[in-house]
């Protein structure tokens, strides 16, 4: 198949799958086109049947505001065009689907368009009377829709009243690099003490991703347990957390790492993630996370269940509840065979029920239905 793929290229879960698939689909013999206001940041090397086409945005005086959506649908229909698209698949209804059935209005080709729901936009605008109406539109005039979970699936019939029905195709992270490593070294550069547990955090800092709640836990977990806590990524909240640390007396305790690559070798030294999220459709650092086999603590919300399995892989506690995380660490981390055996369970259940070849597969599927 010939498929187009627009996402946002940057860093974030949504960007990360959608150049993942794109990277799969063309190993597995598809010709593969991003249409993209800039190279996707996994595109990291050359791959012979990927291409990449600009959408550059001209500042024209006359515009108050560059038109970065015209400019994609324009590019998406000469591109549809020309390299004869089968399927153009976009990741986010607003603005991306709306392009694309511009686009296709505008092309002579009969492209067919898959939209892939991520969560802010239903969760975000879906509340916003201005662009109901619109991700609406996007979603029933999409040949085919997916969300990363259930949860979204439901959120988005209940926030819309979308009655199509949509596919749930859960996210997936790359195998080859997200695997546990042997870093003792790396362990000891951050100079962390033999015997010493480490929890990890991983966000953007938006306020939805409540890191104040992580370092709350981490304020009961350390009077019980000799730990310390590595706070990854930057944001909005950046410098309020580190007002909290400050606080709570936790400064030598908590090693703030800002925006990092080689997250897997960070997941690889830890022994226990945490994600105290607000909203969260879906939660790709858990599995990245449980990939590395790093069990997880994660709130009642969205998707996180979905990824979660309570007693097992890790534990799910109601929003907020930062006491029963802190409890519920201590008891993993106190216990070196049961963290060992949920250790592994995560990895299984990732392997089990997010492994790259089933979900890559789910896509073609859902793309051989509708062409
Ligand atoms: O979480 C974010 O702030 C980034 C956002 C994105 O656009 O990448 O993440 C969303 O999509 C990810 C990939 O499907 C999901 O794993 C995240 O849960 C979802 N974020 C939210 O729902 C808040």
């Amino acid at each position: 198949m010939k498929i187009g793929i627009t996402c946002y290229p940057t860093v974030g879960g949504s960007g990360i799958i959608a150049t993942e698939l794109g990277k799969l689909l063309a190993e597995a013999g598809h010709e593969i086109h991003f249409i993209t206001s800039s190279l996707p940041f996994r595109l990291n090397r050359i791959y012979p049947s990927i291409y990449y086409h600009e959408v550059e945005v001209n500042h024209y005086p006359v515009f108050q505001y560059p038109p970065y959506d015209l400019a994609l649908a324009s590019k998406m229909a000469e591109v549809i065009d020309r390299e004869e698209l089968d399927i153009l698949h976009v990741h986010y209804a607003i603005p991306h689907a709306i392009c694309a059935i511009l686009a296709k209005d505008i092309a002579k080709r009969d492209v067919k368009i898959v939209t892939t729901l991520h969560g802010t936009d239903i969760t975000v605008l879906g509340i916003d009377d201005t662009f109901k109406k619109m991700i609406k539109y996007g979603i029933e005039q999409s040949d085919a829709v997916s969300a990363v979970s259930y949860s979204l699936v439901e959120e988005t019939k209940a926030r819309l009243g979308v009655e199509k029905d949509l596919d749930v195709i859960h996210n997936f992270v790359n195998e080859q690099e997200y695997y546990k490593k042997d870093l003792n070294d790396l362990k000891q550069q951050y100079g962390i003490q033999p015997g010493e547990k480490v929890i990890i955090h991983i966000s953007n800092f938006r306020k939805v991703k409540r890191v104040d709640d992580v370092v709350r836990t981490f304020y009961k977990l350390n009077q019980q347990v000799d730990a310390k806590l590595l706070l990854v990524g930057d944001g909005p909240e950046y410098s309020n957390v580190c007002d909290l640390v400050k606080e709570l007396g936790l400064t030598d305790r908590v090693l703030f790492l800002g925006k990092q690559k080689n997250i897997s070798d960070l997941l690889s030294i830890s022994d226990l993630k945490i994600l105290m999220s607000e909203k969260e459709s879906f939660g790709l650092v858990l599995l990245e996370a449980m990939n590395c086999e790093v069990p997880c603590i994660g709130t009642n919300v969205g998707g996180i269940p979905e990824v979660i399995k309570h007693n097992e892989t890790g534990f799910i506690v109601e929003l907020g509840d930062t006491t029963s995380a802190a409890l519920y660490a201590e008891k993993l981390l106190k216990e070196e065979r049961l963290l060992e055996r949920f250790s592994k369970n995560a990895a299984a259940y990732a392997e089990n029920n997010f492994h790259s070849s089933i979900i890559v597969n789910k896509y073609v599927n859902l793309y051989n239905r509708i062409l």
